[in-house]
């Protein structure tokens, strides 16, 4: 069988003359079968409308065939969930699980978060260097092409936890992976997890204070266990279906 990829992304022009640029709405990504490209990609199109954050100015859709020979198949990670009283616990309890190679993160994580809010991207970060590794620092890398197996569900609100386990689940399994490190950067949802091959995925039921935007994803790599361009290119062009 066929499958498709539907990738949508919907944008915002912000500022005045030259101070104008594109802020990023909303995005989403599907991987379905040839009967299911329609319902998806109008629901994708509902949700760009419909979007908390405002109208968008431009929604891109981009519908691309691929042969299923191309798709790896993975069981989701196992799901645990903590909760804490405080965000400040949450963070605490995530540093705890990661371990050490959590360590050149911990003192700089507001940093890393105010940096990787504006990107579409996560941050790739080499904990053998304590250095950056995505090719372009303001995009960061794409975790992209993957989705639940048989999901025919046609969603036009984001699940976040849905959505996350999918990504979660081919993170872990790119090259060179520790660990990943996710706070929502929707200033509405507090809850964040890590994950990993270890550790599964550790949902942490609040992470931040509401109302705070700075979010964002940060992948933890070991470049000796594996080279940079083999982990940004499976996380960016394999496809991957979850049994979730
Ligand atoms: C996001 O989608 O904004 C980040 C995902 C966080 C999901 C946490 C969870 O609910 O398990």
């Amino acid at each position: 069988m066929d499958y498709y990829s539907l990738k949508m992304r919907a944008s915002q022009q912000v500022g005045e003359g030259e101070q104008k640029y594109e802020q990023h709405i909303s995005g989403a990504e599907r991987i379905v079968g040839h009967d299911n490209v329609e319902a998806v990609c109008a629901a994708m199109v509902r949700r760009a409308l419909t979007h908390s954050k405002g109208d968008p100015d431009f929604i891109n859709v981009k519908i691309e065939k691929i042969s299923e020979d191309d798709i790896q198949i993975l069981d989701a990670l196992p799901v645990t969930r903590i909760d804490v009283d405080t965000w400040q616990q949450g963070r605490d309890k995530a540093f705890e699980l990661i371990g050490e190679a959590a360590v050149g993160i911990r003192e700089k994580l507001p940093e890393l978060l105010r940096e990787t809010f504006p990107m579409r991207g996560a941050m790739l970060y080499d904990i053998a260097t304590g250095t950056r590794l995505e090719p372009d620092h303001e995009r960061g890398v794409r975790a992209t092409y993957m989705d639940a197996l048989h999901s025919s569900v046609v969603d036009s609100q984001k699940n976040h936890f849905n959505e996350a386990i999918v990504l979660a689940t081919k993170v872990a399994n790119a090259p060179g992976m520790v660990a990943e490190f996710c706070i929502s950067d929707d200033p509405n949802y507090v809850t964040g997890y890590v994950a990993s091959k270890e550790l599964g995925y550790v949902r942490i039921m609040k992470m931040k204070e509401m109302g705070d935007e700075n979010g964002g994803r940060i992948f933890l790599f070991d470049s000796r266990k594996a080279k940079a361009e083999d982990c940004i290119n499976y996380l960016q062009k394999k496809k991957v279906l979850i049994k979730v």
